[in-house]
């Protein structure tokens, strides 16, 4: 029934299709926006619900009726076959137990089977293969003219030139993502940074910006990357029944296709996936905003067909607003665990992602500057999952006449000591050290955290007024804490401080690699931590380690092994471990010696001795009859014996006369370093020690925390994703497509039985 718009209403509905396509301009075709994703989103809803209620105020320009936005000229238009739709969006859980509804209840049944995987942050676009070889590559544009960017496309390695079918389809379009992952965006702004360019705000912009290069050297240049997510205007190949076989066809003709994607049944699988996903957000190497559910049966799909701009059969589940505008009240400092200053913005309340954002770092002095962020200013504040939340920009449009300048100050806030900013650095720091309380309990924190000695129960409130009262100075102090001392602090129960004093007692037993962790070094992650522990085996090999011994640790470069010698030669850090060991603390000591088998033309060429490259190496570990008579011979010698060149002679000769090189070596041999005869032996002893390993499917016995443990505990890795770079495949029942890529590649397939052999246990 018609009912009369009141002329409010009216205004309103133009006023935010205007702000609407304003923003679409700038998003979609200037690449430059104003707006967070989150105000965007609810202007769009706002409007969405207008015309609902009023279908009369629909008109043909209204944002809501339309896809995308229209192209950019300089690269010629392709109308596409059939439109790239976008999807409609879920925000509640409510709103998806609806869209099952929808679906379930007109096909008559209790629980539908969904294809489920993440929504990418990326550029959407579409590929075009006739028989065989992809012959165009466009962007959505308008959903239903795109942008010819073939040649920009083409650059992308993730995206395969051709099919891998003897006898391919006429024709078939694949449809997916180009993205920027999260580490090569950041690489890509330090790189504008140091040539003084412009930053781009998120990867999915840089995306965008990259793609829409007129000259496909600069797009090349960027690292893109693709994930397919549907298969369109396919001709001459019968296709799947179903999405996810879609996917997996996919996969065997070499696609990019996300790892994530699952088959679930009903909104409880919907909604756990959603969850699942949520969790893993931020360790996924590219960013999502999302999930995306569809209805598996392809032909289920087709009967459903489309409303306006979406299909009925899929819906996006998106995540809570990641970002939001709100103002600068004021700019100050925070001192780090290592001293690191970092300017903090303090800011209006705001709600982003699920929680009332108060400070957001600036990260660095230079940041602040580049960013051009004031006190005062409107600025877009963004929160990712538990990363602490970031200033992105400021909103220029929205910059009051009256804003203040941020200025560095001189000392440090906390404990006035001097702050210094060394040549080079984007980071300055207080030089107080540990007598910098603001150093001291960050420093606690981290000793006492989860994946370190795991002190549960020591949070910031305690340590705060351990480090206030002066009960704590370092962390062996720790050990020295008893309930009565820890009953009198504030908000503490008698209560919880006996479960305190219970709690470090019972950590006192720790592993090697936790313990390493837990001092702090400075560059020094859990990861190389637990390669340290693995290396060493002990803690007094590791803190009597030279520098260039440590370089023979797998992952350890230069900065890592200074900061690692520096730190044991502080007179006060190796008096806290002292403490340490005597208030109890301890681990087990265990030296794989196994692991360090080599040969000796891979050690002399590891030596990096000046003039002797792979080959002399070589040479030389044939005819030099061993290690300990190279290091004794002189350069006459080894000119006559060993048939070398006088300039190489010299420098062997020079290498080994080194009292510095010698005691590198001396303590290699040490810590287990010894020599096979062939570089198959060596591989053998060490079958483990640096290889990357994927798991798939469910192995009988063991689960998949239990195969990561062994082989991580073996020197391994364990990666999410079958690449060039996976050395094993370990496959138990109901393997995916993770399978298909390992036989595609070649790569060695192990099931229960073979990874145990492999990792030298007994399988009878
Ligand atoms: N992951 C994913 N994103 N995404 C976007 N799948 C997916 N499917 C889409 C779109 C627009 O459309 C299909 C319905 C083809």
């Amino acid at each position: 029934m018609d009912r009369t718009i009141p002329t409010n209403v009216i205004k309103r509905a133009r006023e935010l299709r205007e702000a609407i396509e304003l923003h679409n301009y700038r998003y979609y075709v200037l690449d430059a926006p104003t707006l967070p994703d989150a105000e965007y989103d609810r202007l769009f809803r706002e409007l969405q619900e207008l015309e609902a209620n009023y279908p009369r105020l629909i008109v043909p320009e209204s944002p809501t009726q339309r896809v995308g936005s229209v192209p950019l000229s300089g690269f010629s238009q392709v109308t596409h076959r059939t439109p790239m739709l976008s999807l409609n969006n879920a925000f509640e859980d409510e709103e998806v137990i609806a869209f099952d509804r929808r679906i379930r209840e007109p096909l008559g049944v209790s629980d539908v089977e969904y294809a489920v995987e993440p929504k990418f942050d990326g550029v959407a676009i579409s590929l075009t293969y006739q028989t065989g070889l992809l012959v165009q590559g466009a962007t959505r544009g308008d959903g239903h003219t795109g942008e010819d960017v073939s040649a920009n496309l083409r650059t992308i390695k993730a995206v395969p030139l051709r099919l891998q079918a003897d006898s391919p389809p006429a024709r078939l379009e694949v449809r997916g993502e180009v993205l920027m992952l999260k580490r090569d965006f950041e690489q890509l702004n330090r790189a504008q940074e140091r040539k003084g360019e412009k930053l781009f705000v998120n990867p999915r912009n840089a995306a965008a910006g990259s793609l829409r290069q007129l000259d496909p050297r600069i797009t090349a240049t960027r690292h893109l990357t693709f994930l397919a997510y549907a298969l369109e205007g396919v001709e001459g190949l019968d296709l799947p029944q179903t999405h996810s076989a879609m996917m997996d066809y996919l996969v065997t003709q070499k696609f990019p296709v996300c790892v994530e994607r699952k088959v679930v049944r009903g909104v409880q699988g919907l909604l756990k996936y959603y969850r699942s996903i949520s969790a893993k957000r931020d360790s996924l190497p590219y960013h999502i905003d999302g999930v995306v559910y569809k209805v598996n049966d392809l032909r289920r799909q087709e009967q459903m067909g489309f409303v306006a701009r979406a299909p009925r059969f899929a819906v996006a589940h998106k995540f809570p607003a990641q970002e939001a505008v709100t103002e600068v009240l004021d700019i100050d400092v925070q001192v780090g665990r290592t001293g690191a200053i970092t300017p903090v913005a303090r800011l209006r309340p705001v709600f982003v992602g699920g929680v009332t954002v108060t400070n957001a770092t600036l990260h660095n002095e230079d940041e602040v500057r580049r960013k051009d962020i004031r006190i005062g200013d409107s600025v877009i504040v963004r929160r990712a999952g538990d990363v602490i939340p970031e200033v992105v920009s400021a909103v220029l449009d929205r910059r009051p006449a009256e804003t203040r300048e941020f200025t560095m100050s001189k000392s440090c806030p906390i404990c006035g000591s001097t702050i210094i900013r060394l040549p080079g650095e984007a980071v300055a720091r207080c030089s107080g050290g540990l007598y910098c309380p603001a150093q001291r309990k960050q420093a606690l924190l981290h000793f006492a955290s989860r994946r370190a000695m795991d002190i549960q129960g020591l949070g910031e409130k305690l340590v705060d007024q351990l480090v206030d009262k002066g009960l704590v100075k370092t962390s062996a102090d720790l050990y020295l804490l008893d309930q009565p001392t820890l009953a009198g602090l504030e908000r503490i129960a008698e209560l919880s401080a006996s479960h305190l004093v219970q709690a470090i007692e019972t950590g006192k037993k720790t592993t090697l690699a936790r313990f390493i962790y837990a001092l702090g070094i400075p560059n020094v992650g859990e990861a190389t931590a637990k390669e340290l522990a693995h290396f060493f085996g002990g803690l007094d090999r590791l803190m009597q380690a030279h520098e260039q011994t440590l370089h023979y640790v797998p992952d350890i470069g230069s900065e890592v092994a200074r900061s690692i010698v520096q730190f044991f030669a502080e007179r006060h850090n190796r008096e806290v471990i002292v403490q340490l060991r005597s208030a109890g603390v301890r681990w087990e000591e265990d030296q794989r010696e196994k692991d360090k088998q080599t040969t000796l033309a891979r050690f002399l060429d590891w030596l990096a001795i000046p003039g002797i490259g792979p080959s002399t190496a070589e040479r030389l570990a044939d005819t030099s009859g061993g290690l300990e008579r190279l290091m004794q011979a002189d350069a006459q010698a080894l000119r006559q014996e060993l048939d070398l060149s006088p300039n190489a002679a010299k420098s062997v000769a020079g290498y080994f006369s080194n009292p510095q090189n010698r005691n590198v070596i001396e303590q290699l041999l040490d810590l287990g370093v010894t020599f096979t005869k062939s570089a198959e032996s060596a591989d053998k002893a060490s079958p483990v020690r640096g290889k990357t390993f994927v798991l798939t499917g469910t192995l009988p016995n063991l689960t998949r925390e239990e195969a990561k443990g062994k082989i991580e505990a073996m020197g391994g890795k364990v990666a999410g994703s079958v690449s060039g770079k996976t050395d094993y495949v370990v496959a138990g029942a109901e393997a995916g497509s993770k399978l298909v890529q390992a036989q595609d590649l070649g790569i060695p397939i192990l099931d229960e039985e073979g990874f145990k052999k492999l990792m030298g246990e007994n399988t009878q």
